[in-house]
């Protein structure tokens, strides 16, 4: 066989190989949909960032065109090699670009390290691309390239002189193969932010021409800047001063860990692998809870913090818990059904004990931070056992019939729980008038002094140190916070009964509040509900009506319209203004009343959290901006 046809043979094959991904996207790239498109850029984005990952770039620049469906992704690092490949005798760079699987990264001496997820790498971007362009500065030369769906348009060319290096790629998506090839440019900007923090001090620079902004990403302090952000975006503060960081290096790769505790009760972690996000975590996110966990009980032991009778344990100390681990192997293994999980079992207790001792090492240099951190975990293990006990006492007291609830209950008669209500009553006045004029077989009183405690700001250790509340959950036979079951539920509906005045919306929304960060299985469950009182008091001749809102006001009026020299109409004032009997028949009689019950749409369930965490949260801003955006809605505010 002569060397021509030989080589013709090799070309063949390449040409199948490409043209393969062009048949079957999916099968390289996941899809043609949106996420398959944004592959193909995070495909090229992680050849730049391999390069800064081994030290070789220190600049990576992205830009979107105006187009918004092509892509220009630029770094300083050494530049594709242009020169021979001695087997393939055709430019190097022509080798990667063309052939699967080719390319520096699977030969480990050239990279350490690697983020290409899948390494299909750029030869699939060049297939599935109508336009693609590539421009290298090396060697002192500058030398360029263009394709189309694979196919050399040109070949690689010396078009001037250069004493810097580096790699251009520009990429326009095949629309033959993508149905939308419009990019998402939040998408793409998030994704480089996460990437400047994995990459402490190299900068990414976005420049976004759809839109006409241009952001630069750059954070020294890496995963450290990470746990700030994280912590903004949460709206939480540390309850200590010093981020604890860690930085590893030996044979087996290296490591970042960042962390602190902050004022809340949810725990937010951060993983990532040769900056990949790991989101269902994996190894190194075990190991490094697991370095966390044995020095805050080492530290905790060591210095008698735990008092008599308290057990901590893991749960207590993730509480509050920020922490973020930047993980850099050569061989990662990605597990499960998106990959998004890393396997390796190597690395576990070298990161394990290089946390467990750094950190052991940073308590004691910080001896102010290390007794936050002590009394927040012993505060979260007394108000689980707290709540522990608490539950018990009401499953004993159903068994053993003696009940200890709360003084101020009035309890009702009937032990059925699916036809007992309780009411929670704003005030000890009205809740006088509602203890009077209640159907006692079935309805049971709980009145609440003032404004109870806010759930989302106070954080559960406190939540569940407060009477008002603890009353509340032992009335009804539930614990609270995670261990808050309905196996013991004692009435199958709450109803929350407050003025409709500010203070009473005020109350209400603290109620909820509560129902919604410590007993959430009791609104899933359907069993929370608003009652609610009339808004007038209608007074015809010498006789009183109570209307619920303007429409049945006037509905009355009309009806009533000849005698209307005699009509009074007064707005309601407040619970405790009527008699137990007029109570009764507007809002507790379950055949006349009105009641709002209380439900969270599945797809309503971002935008509540949301809003609970903006409304109720320590931060007034987002509050004052959702009461004007509402304004309009709203007949009366006060503030
Ligand atoms: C193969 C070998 C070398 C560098 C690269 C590929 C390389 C690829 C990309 C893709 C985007 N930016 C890039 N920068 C470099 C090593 C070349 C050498 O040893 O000088």
């Amino acid at each position: 066989m002569s060397e021509k046809s030989e080589y013709t043979a090799k070309d063949i094959e390449i040409l199948e190989g490409l043209e393969a991904v062009r048949l079957r996207p999916g099968m390289y790239i996941g899809s043609t949909g949106k996420p398959g498109l944004h592959h193909l850029l995070w495909e090229i984005l992680d050849n730049s960032i391999d390069e800064a990952m081994n030290g070789y770039a220190r600049r990576i620049g992205v830009t979107l065109h105006e187009d918004g469906s092509s892509i220009t992704v630029s770094d300083d690092g050494r530049g594709i090699p242009v020169d021979e490949h001695p087997v393939a005798k055709e430019s190097v760079l022509q080798v990667i670009l063309t052939r699967l699987h080719a390319g520096g990264k699977f030969n480990n001496n050239n990279y350490k390290t690697s983020g290409g997820l899948h390494g299909v790498g750029s030869s699939v971007v060049n297939a599935l691309s109508v336009d693609f362009r590539v421009h290298v500065e090396r060697d002192g030369g500058i030398f360029e390239q263009r394709y189309s769906q694979g196919q050399p348009k040109t070949k690689v060319r010396r078009v001037g002189n250069s004493r810097l290096t580096g790699t251009t790629i520009f990429f326009r998506p095949d629309p033959e193969i993508f149905p939308e090839t419009t990019f998402d440019t939040d998408l793409i900007r998030e994704r480089l932010e996460i990437k400047a923090y994995l990459l402490n001090g190299i900068e990414i620079t976005y420049d976004d021409k759809v839109n006409g902004t241009h952001e630069v990403f750059c954070f020294a302090g890496g995963l450290s800047d990470l746990i700030t952000h994280m912590i903004d975006a949460a709206k939480t503060e540390k309850i200590h001063n010093d981020i604890f960081t860690l930085s590893r290096e030996d044979e087996q790769g290296r490591f970042n860990v960042a962390l602190c505790w902050c004022d809340q009760t949810h725990e937010v972690t951060q993983s990532f692998v040769n900056a990949i996000p790991t989101p269902d975590g994996g190894t190194h996110e075990g190991a490094m809870r697991d370095g966390i966990q044995r020095a805050m009980k080492a530290y905790m032991e060591t210095h008698s913090q735990i008092p008599r009778g308290v057990t901590v344990n893991t749960e207590d100390i993730r509480e509050g818990l920020f922490s973020a681990i930047s993980l850099f192997i050569p061989n990662p293994q990605f597990q499960g059904q998106t990959k998004g999980r890393l396997g390796n079992v190597d690395i576990r207790t070298w990161i394990s004990n290089a946390v467990k001792s750094e950190m052991e090492t940073f308590l004691t240099a910080h001896p102010k931070a290390g007794q936050t951190i002590a009394d927040k975990i012993i505060l979260a293990a007394r108000a689980r056992q707290a709540s522990k006990q608490a539950a018990l006492n009401v499953t004993q007291n159903r068994t053993t019939k003696k009940v200890t609830l709360p003084g101020k209950l009035a309890e009702c008669s009937s032990d059925n729980p699916a036809e007992c209500e309780l009411f929670l009553v704003e005030g000890d006045s009205a809740g006088g008038s509602a203890k009077q004029g209640r159907d006692r077989r079935i309805q049971a009183i709980l009145p609440l002094r003032g404004k109870v405690q806010n759930a989302e700001t106070a954080g559960s250790g406190k939540v569940q140190q407060n009477k008002e509340l603890c009353d509340i959950a032992s009335a009804l036979g539930c614990a609270l916070g995670k261990d808050c079951t309905l196996d013991h539920l004692r009435y199958h509906k709450v109803i929350i009964l407050a003025d409709a005045d500010s203070d009473g919306h005020h109350i209400s929304t603290l109620l909820l509040t509560f129902f919604y960060r410590q007993m959430r299985p009791l609104i899933d469950a359907g069993c929370v509900y608003i009652g609610q009182p009339p808004l007038f008091r209608v007074d015809i001749g010498k006789k009183t009506y109570w209307v619920l809102d303007e429409k049945e006001r006037d509905e009355l009026l009309r009806k009533n319209h000849k005698k209307i020299e005699d009509v009074q109409i007064s707005r309601f004032k407040g619970l405790g203004e009527m008699m137990p009997q007029t109570l009764f028949e507007t809002t507790l009689n379950p055949a006349t009343r009105h009641l709002l019950r209380v439900e969270i749409a599945p797809e309503d369930e971002q935008e509540t959290e949301k809003v609970v965490s903006e409304l109720m949260g320590n931060d007034p801003k987002p509050r004052f901006k959702f009461v004007m955006a509402h304004a309009d809605k709203a007949e009366e505010l006060d503030f």
